[in-house]
């Protein structure tokens, strides 16, 4: 089985690569070049017409969306159990993930772009405003939620992987994320993971070669 992900450093496209990292999963990369809009390529629009990533070539067969790589990740690597086994837990890991891609990602791509949303003149710090208050609702939850546990479920899943995209997102912003200490600590101890610090370096890694082709 021939596995490649479509990845794009600081992008959401960071979660799929840790969870395949996790899942011990022999994949390749090719890297996406947002700033040169690699990603509206004809030859990418062939694959992924959304051009977003992450995106998922499975044996040639192409997959978009979070939720949907996440959900083929577990069902070819269950060894892996980045989703929870027990049914109800499983469907919560789901739940989870939507959140993440539908929920909190919006808001974040509102701070990125502002000018994607309202043609408004000067209407670009009002919308990050309304998008800070939105996100910051969302981190309250979610820190809600990781009150007294390390992960989401009693281990590492999934939606942890998505998540600290989330909250990475939002402090790459510069936002004040302080007030949210059990996400701060789910992020630093995501950090700790073998899979993630692979993913760290190869993000740098990217991020220099794209540097030198600018
Ligand atoms: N719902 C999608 C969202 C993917 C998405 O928005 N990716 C962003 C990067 S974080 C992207 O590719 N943006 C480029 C564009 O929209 O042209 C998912 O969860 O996979």
């Amino acid at each position: 089985m021939e596995i490649l992900l479509y990845y794009a450093p600081i992008t959401c496209s960071l979660a799929p690569y840790i969870t395949l990292t996790e899942a011990n999963a022999e994949f390749k990369v090719a890297t996406v070049n947002l700033r040169k809009n690699q990603h509206k390529s004809a030859e990418y629009l062939k694959l992924n017409p959304k051009h977003k990533v992450p995106l998922l070539v499975v044996d040639g067969k192409p997959l978009s969306e979070n939720v949907a790589i996440q959900l083929w990740i577990s069902r070819n690597f269950p060894k892996a159990k980045i989703l929870p086994n027990d049914p109800w837990q499983e469907l919560q890991a789901i739940s989870l993930l939507s959140w993440c891609s539908s929920g909190i990602h919006p808001f974040l791509s509102r701070l990125n772009s502002p000018v994607a949303v309202c043609e408004l003149p000067d209407a670009g710090e009002s919308i990050r405003k309304l998008a800070t208050n939105h996100l910051f609702e969302n981190y309250k939850i979610a820190d809600d939620m990781l009150a007294g546990r390390e992960y989401f479920f009693d281990n590492f899943t999934a939606p942890d992987a998505h998540f600290f995209w989330c909250f990475r997102r939002g402090l790459l912003f510069d936002l004040d994320l302080s007030g949210f200490a059990n996400c701060s600590a789910h992020f630093e101890r995501m950090k700790s993971r073998p899979s993630v610090q692979k993913l760290l370096a190869f993000e740098k890694s990217v991020q220099a070669e794209f540097a030198k082709a600018a």
